[in-house]
């Protein structure tokens, strides 16, 4: 990894939104992939992050200004992800289900589709599958996304796509979110399951391809 990425992994964890700011401009500055800014010194100084936290060495307000300073760097980064004067590919629907307020991976996964010229509609964090269900008779979305960080939440998930096929069978789901996994989406009738958002983007045109 570059120097100028360490530094921008170095200073999300440390919270420094400003510092983010600027070092994700230079890093885009100097030629550094968007996707890769999010995987190198966003996701995976997260997931270090959240490793501390899990070992007793890292605390709440710590992932709640990394969760901040990440929120910074993605303002500079979504305009260049976004694609403009493209056709639509069709439209994602997605949320973090009920319980859940981890809203950062979501927000990752939107933006890419939006990147690859999908009409996103984002309903937020902790969506419950009676509002999954009526948002889904408003938009008609040809996909829909369910992510979750927790795995006490992770459930909620099966309960959104049963609530949802029971009005809409023909109704298509792809989920993700760190405690995921295929096992898991096939157990729950997912119709696609991915990683990480590069992945979900390539899911879902598999999924709504000829
Ligand atoms: Co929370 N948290 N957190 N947290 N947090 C985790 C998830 C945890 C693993 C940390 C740990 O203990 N190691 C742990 C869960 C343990 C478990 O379930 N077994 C945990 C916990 C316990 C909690 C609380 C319960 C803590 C507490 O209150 N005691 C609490 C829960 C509150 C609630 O939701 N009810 C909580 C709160 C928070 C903050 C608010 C402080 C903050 C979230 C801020 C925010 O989102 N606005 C936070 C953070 C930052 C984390 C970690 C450190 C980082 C998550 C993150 O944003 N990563 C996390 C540790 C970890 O993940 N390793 C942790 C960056 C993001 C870009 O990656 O979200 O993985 P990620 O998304 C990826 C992929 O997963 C995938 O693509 C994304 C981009 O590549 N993906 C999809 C995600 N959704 C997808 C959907 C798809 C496809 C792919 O299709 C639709």
């Amino acid at each position: 990894m570059s120097e100028l990425m360490t530094r921008l992994g170095a200073s999300l964890i440390a919270g420094q939104s400003d510092t983010i700011k600027v070092l994700t401009e230079d890093a885009l500055e100097a030629g550094v992939a968007p996707q890769e800014i999010l995987e190198s010194a966003m996701r995976r100084p997260m997931e270090e992050l959240g490793e501390r936290f899990s070992r007793g060495e890292a605390f709440l307000p710590e992932l709640l200004l990394a969760a901040h300073g990440m929120k910074a760097a993605m303002e500079v980064l979504k305009p260049a992800l976004a694609q403009r004067g493209v056709e639509p590919q069709g439209t994602l629907l997605i949320g973090t289900v009920a319980g859940d307020i981890h809203d950062l991976g979501k927000n990752v996964v939107g933006m890419m589709f939006e990147g690859a010229a999908f009409r996103v509609v984002d309903l937020g964090v902790s969506v419950s599958a009676a509002r999954f269900l009526d948002a889904y008779h408003e938009v008609k979305p040809d996909l829909v996304g369910l992510s979750s960080l927790l795995t006490t939440t992770m459930h909620e998930m099966g309960a959104v796509i049963q609530a949802v096929r029971g009005a809409y069978p023909d109704a298509r789901f792809i989920v993700g979110g760190a405690p995921l996994s295929q096992p898991f989406a096939d157990e729950i009738g997912a119709d696609g399951y991915a990683p990480d958002a590069h992945t979900a983007v390539k899911v879902a045109a598999r999924l709504l391809g000829p």
